[in-house]
Order: structure tokens, then C-alpha cells, then sequence
């Protein structure tokens, strides 16, 4: 029976065991069984029914403690895995070599092991006009500024302590990738003479890690190995706010678990607490900030922040994860997970991300970490892998935790949802397969894990695309999949939008967001099929149509459905520094930023694949 520990809120000693869902008999499926198993979940359908509108009433009951796992009461468990079971629409899938489809055709040579991939120089430069339109707006109209308001022209800072160059170190490596020199100049001066990180405010601490630490730490990578020397001249200049900046950072680091504080003071270097959810960090948040110190331990030879960032991963693994997967709450009082949902978008994504770049950004070098990715993607496939009625789209889904309805004991209810942040995890099973682009990969002739994991990763990525399939051609912020219980409606449709309520506009809007097109770029690189161009080019003209503001510069959208759309009057950081530069580089040549030599950290920044001088115990164990 599979089943994971979860902790209480802190402060409550007892540990107790929650059964996962997986097939009752909790062995694996191969296609026939699978197939068997639909039939018997049809038979099975008034049951389901009956039993999901019961879980359902469970959830709407539950529903203020899943917001606020925090004050959830002690996980009493017993009986979960029954409900589990019988309402999950999942099944585990085992795809058999008998019944292989071919999975890419043969004709297309695997580009892993270098066949050279050639840009398509028209798409290229289209991606390319349509970061110079953001751009250039930027500059006109908030040059310095955090963020850029589109709509209003206008810019605004995070908080009232000033810039801390959240969109123009956010888009330096972008700008040496797409060859905007004097742009990239102009980002340069600023940041060398008007940048400072002694601003007396809280400011989050991953998304300072990722997009500042993360932005500086790139441009010094690749300004160090540009071919022009008085580009190569600025590499120092990035560095040294790096370690200025990551000498903050530190600070985040001082709760009595080691685990990092969801704020942090740039000033007085204290962390803290997270105020919106009781001071438990993210899993995501707490676990996404290790590519970034290592590099830097690596550059500067103070190994510092490589120990502060690798004992997060030692307290993750020593601590209540199952079959790889955990909740998205961690507390770092005690360094214990709290009761509250598994899921692998808001929260919890870039956690199974960094995993395998960790093994990857090492040259392989760290095992622990390949092992806790090849356990966690083991427990993805198991738990949170959904199949569509209609279509057989595959997709992921949510584990919330829940009450029995019968007798009110604590379980899992599964809920197909998926945050289109899921995205990225179709290139990641890709980028697994071939190890970063080290490994020659015929598609043809996988071993059985390979073959588990490329369609998981294919098939996330085709229904990613599919939740594009809308009056816009946009996917939504989330996207719900038809349960196979709901017999009606699963026969007719795949998914759907959540209807808006109470004027709540979040599932339906699209803020420029990346993930699928990382994926796309990822998948292009890893297999050459021409289709993840396509795929790409026809979200690139969606967002061209609906997202581009007349005055410059490109804006979300409110709702995917509706034609013409409200722009929102928002141009996220990560447009720059992710959407068009995975765009970008998916039109570009394989030469160019090769996957074999680099990882990207989770906002796309660029930073090289090194040999560790330094090891830890905890990496090879
Ligand atoms: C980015 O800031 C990062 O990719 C992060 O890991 C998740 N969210 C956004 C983009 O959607």
C-alpha cells in the first residue's frame, strides 16, 4: 500500500501514516490491465459518482483548513486509502514493449548525440521583434522601475524602499542571447551604477534567488565566455553584486532548521516568516534556490551557500516524503512538512525541477539527487497521473487532503487539477531521459522507465497544448479534467474552465507565462520533432494577436474564452526572461546555448554545467 507520513502543525508531536492512492491491489498496471481496468471503472461509474459527490461535500467541508493547512487539525488517518482509490480517476500506467507505438517517427534522427538542429531564422527574428516591442517599452516608460504597467505606461517598485532591478537583471542573459548589444549595454550601466541591494524592506526570498541572484549570476557566465572582450570585460561587475546580493540571502537561512525564511531583509539580513501562511515555507520556495548558491559557491570558492542550500535537500529527504512526492508546506520552526496538498504546480513545481538539475548542473557528480528525481517522477507516475475518458490526454492531478465523508477520518481526495506552472514537467521527463543532453537517445529502443517517463512527458506536453485550445489559442492560468465519474460530460469533454466566482477572475486568465513553451524547446532539442515548433509558433501567434499593446510592450489577458480579450495591465518579468527567450531558442540552432553544457535555472536562467571541486557526504550517499 503506498502512503505517506504527515506531519501535524507545528507544535504537535505525532506522526501519522496517509495512504496514497494507486491501484487497490498496489501493483503495477500493463496496457491490458489498463484497458481492463477501464472497463471495470465503467461498471464501476454509479459507484464512483455516488462516492465522488460525497468526497466532494468532504472537500467543500475541509475547505478552509486546505487554505490554510496551518491550522489544520492532527491527520487522523485510517481507512483513506478505500476512498482514495475508488474516486481517483488515475490509473498507473506500465507501458509494455509488446504494445509500443512507434514513438517518434523514424525518419527523424535523435538531435541528442549531435545532429545539429537549424534555426528557422524567420520565426527566430519574429520572436526576436517581439522582445525588442516589450522592451523598448519598458525603457520608454519604467526604465529602472521593478515592474511594467503596459496599459497605464507606467512603472512601480516591490516595495517603497526602491528598485532592486527586478525586470532589467531579470533580462540581462536574455539580452546576450538574443544579440541586443546596445540594449544589453544600456542594462549594464544601470545596474553598475544604479543597482543597490541596501534597501530596508522584505522582499521574497526565492524570487530574489531566482530572477536577481539567478539573472546576475548568468550574465556573468555568459558575459565571461562572450567572444567579444569588452563584453568579457563586464563579468566582474556581475559577480560582485552577486555575492553582495547572496551575502543577504544568507540571512534567510537563520530559522532553527536551516530551512529559509520566505522573506528576507536586504538590509538588516533578517528572515522572515512568511505572514500570509502562518510562517511555513513552500516546498518549492525553500527547495528552488539551490542551482543558484551552488553556482555561486563554485565562482567564489566559499562554500557558504552551497551548505546552506544542500541542507534543505538533506531535511526534505530525511523528512515525511513518499514515493518521492510531498506536501507543499514545510515548516522551518522544526523542519517538518505540515498538513497540506501534493501537487506539482503553485508551491510545489520547481522542487522536482531543481532535482534533476541539480544532478545535471554538477556533470553528474551528486547521485542523491538523480536518486530523489528517479523516486519523485516513481511517485508522480503513481499518484498524480491522470487519463482523460474522451481523449486519453494524459495530465496531472492534486492530492488535497481531506475527510472520509462516512466517518470523517483524514485522506487523500484526488482532484484533476492542473496549474498551467505543470508545464514544465513534459520537458523535464525529456531532459531526464537524455541526462541533460548528454546521453545519445534512440526514441525507438527505451528501457521501460524511459519509455514510462517519455510518454508522461509527451503526453503532458500535448495536453498542455490541448488547455490552448480555446477562442484565443491561450491556455488558462488552471485547468480542470473531466473526472471519469462525471459520465456525461467525460464522454463529451476532456476539460474545462472553472466558471468565475464571485467576480474572482485566476483559472481563466493567462499572464504570459512559460512553462509550455519551455517544455516545447526542451522537447524540440531532445527529439528534433519538427512538431514542437509548430506547436511553439502557433502559441507565439496567439500571444502576438491577443497579448501585444499597441503603445509597446505585451500584457496577460483576463480570460482565454473571450474574444477580444481584457488585457490585464501587467507585464510579468518573466516574459523577458523566459517565454521569449524559450521561444527564442526553440526557432534558434541547437549550437547555440547547447543542453549538454548548461542548465536553466527555474526562471530560464542560462549557467553552466561545472565539475564540483567541493562534495558533500549527504551527495553521494
Ligand atoms: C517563474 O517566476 C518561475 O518559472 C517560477 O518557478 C514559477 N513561476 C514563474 C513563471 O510562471
Amino acid at each position: 500500500m503506498a502512503e505517506i507520513r504527515q506531519r501535524q502543525a507545528p507544535g504537535e508531536k505525532e506522526q501519522v501514516k496517509v495512504p496514497l492512492p494507486s491501484d487497490p491491489k498496489g501493483k503495477r498496471l500493463d496496457k491490458k490491465e489498463i484497458d481492463k481496468k477501464v472497463e471495470q471503472i465503467q461498471t464501476l461509474n454509479v459507484v464512483r459518482l455516488i462516492l465522488s459527490l460525497a468526497g466532494l461535500g468532504a472537500v467543500a467541508w475541509f475547505g478552509y483548513k486546505t487554505l490554510y493547512p496551518i491550522l489544520s487539525t492532527p491527520s487522523i488517518i485510517s481507512d483513506g486509502e478505500n476512498l482514495a482509490t475508488k474516486i481517483s480517476s488515475t490509473s498507473t500506467h506500465k507501458f509494455g514493449k509488446k504494445n509500443q507505438q512507434p514513438l517518434i517517427s523514424s525518419e527523424i534522427p535523435s538531435p541528442v548525440g549531435g545532429i545539429k538542429l537549424e534555426a528557422d531564422i524567420e520565426k527566430r527574428q519574429a520572436v526576436k521583434d517581439a522582445f525588442i516591442w516589450s522592451w523598448n517599452a519598458y525603457e520608454k516608460y519604467a526604465w529602472g522601475s521593478d515592474e511594467f504597467s503596459p496599459l497605464s505606461q507606467s512603472g512601480s517598485n516591490l516595495t517603497s524602499a526602491g528598485g532592486i532591478g527586478y525586470t532589467i537583471v531579470d533580462s540581462l542573459d536574455a539580452l546576450l542571447v538574443l544579440d541586443l548589444i546596445p540594449e544589453y549595454e544600456r542594462a549594464r550601466d544601470w545596474c553598475k551604477n544604479e543597482l543597490s541591494f541596501e534597501k530596508d524592506a522584505v522582499f521574497n526570498t526565492f524570487e530574489t534567488t531566482i530572477r536577481i541572484l539567478g539573472g546576475l549570476l548568468s550574465a556573468h557566465y555568459l558575459t565571461s565566455v562572450h567572444t567579444n572582450p569588452s563584453i568579457q570585460k563586464d563579468a566582474p561587475i556581475f559577480l560582485d553584486l552577486a555575492v553582495d546580493l547572496g551575502e543577504r540571502l544568507l540571512g534567510a537561512f537563520s530559522s532553527p532548521s536551516g530551512l529559509p525564511w520566505s522573506g528576507i531583509n536586504l538590509v538588516t539580513r533578517d528572515g522572515i516568516p512568511d505572514r500570509d501562511n502562518q510562517g511555513v515555507a513552500s516546498l518549492a520556495e525553500a527547495a528552488s534556490l539551490q542551482l543558484e548558491l551552488k553556482y555561486l559557491s563554485h565562482l567564489t570558492g566559499d562554500y557558504v551557500y552551497w551548505k546552506k542550500a544542500e541542507r534543505v535537500s538533506e531535511i526534505i529527504r530525511g523528512e515525511a516524503v513518499h514515493d518521492g512526492i510531498a506536501p507543499i508546506f514545510i515548516s522551518p520552526m522544526n523542519g517538518q512538512f505540515v498538513a497540506s496538498e501534493i501537487r506539482l504546480g503553485s508551491r510545489g513545481d520547481s522542487y522536482y525541477e531543481y532535482l534533476l538539475k541539480q544532478w545535471l548542473q554538477t556533470d553528474r557528480e551528486e547521485p542523491v539527487y538523480r536518486d530523489m528525481y528517479d523516486e519523485a517522477m516513481g511517485g508522480i507516475k503513481k499518484h498524480l497521473i491522470g487519463q482523460t475518458k474522451k481523449s486519453g490526454l494524459i495530465f496531472t492531478q492534486e492530492l488535497h487532503p481531506a475527510r472520509h465523508p462516512r466517518d470523517q477520518t483524514q485522506t487523500w481526495q484526488v482532484v484533476p487539477k492542473q496549474d498551467h506552472l505543470v508545464c514544465f514537467l513534459g520537458g523535464s521527463f525529456l531532459l531526464g531521459i537524455t541526462e541533460g543532453g548528454k546521453r545519445s537517445i534512440d526514441w525507438n529502443d527505451l528501457d521501460e522507465a524511459q519509455q514510462e517517463d517519455f510518454v508522461v512527458g509527451k503526453g503532458v506536453i500535448e495536453s498542455c497544448m490541448k488547455t490552448h485550445e480555446t477562442a484565443t489559442g491561450l491556455a488558462p492560468e488552471i485547468a480542470m479534467f473531466v473526472q471519469w465519474s462525471d459520465e456525461q460530460r467525460a464522454a463529451d469533454e476532456d476539460w474545462y474552465i472553472k466558471p468565475n466566482l464571485n467576480g474572482v477572475l485566476i483559472d481563466g486568465r493567462n499572464i504570459l507565462r512559460p512553462e509550455t513553451v519551455e517544455s516545447l524547446f526542451l522537447a524540440y532539442r531532445s527529439t528534433g520533432d519538427e512538431q514542437y515548433r509548430e506547436w511553439g509558433w502557433e502559441v507565439f501567434q496567439a500571444f502576438e494577436k491577443w497579448c501585444k499593446v499597441p503603445s509597446g510592450g505585451y500584457a496577460g489577458i483576463e480570460d482565454v474564452q473571450t474574444v477580444p480579450p481584457k488585457q490585464l495591465d501587467r507585464m510579468e518579468t518573466f516574459w523577458l526572461a523566459e517565454t521569449l527567450k524559450y521561444l527564442y531558442l526553440l526557432f534558434d540552432d541547437s549550437d547555440h546555448i547547447p543542453l549538454d553544457k548548461h542548465i536553466f535555472n527555474t526562471e530560464a536562467h542560462i549557467l553552466p554545467v561545472f565539475k564540483p571541486e567541493y562534495i558533500s557526504p549527504f551527495a553521494t550517499s
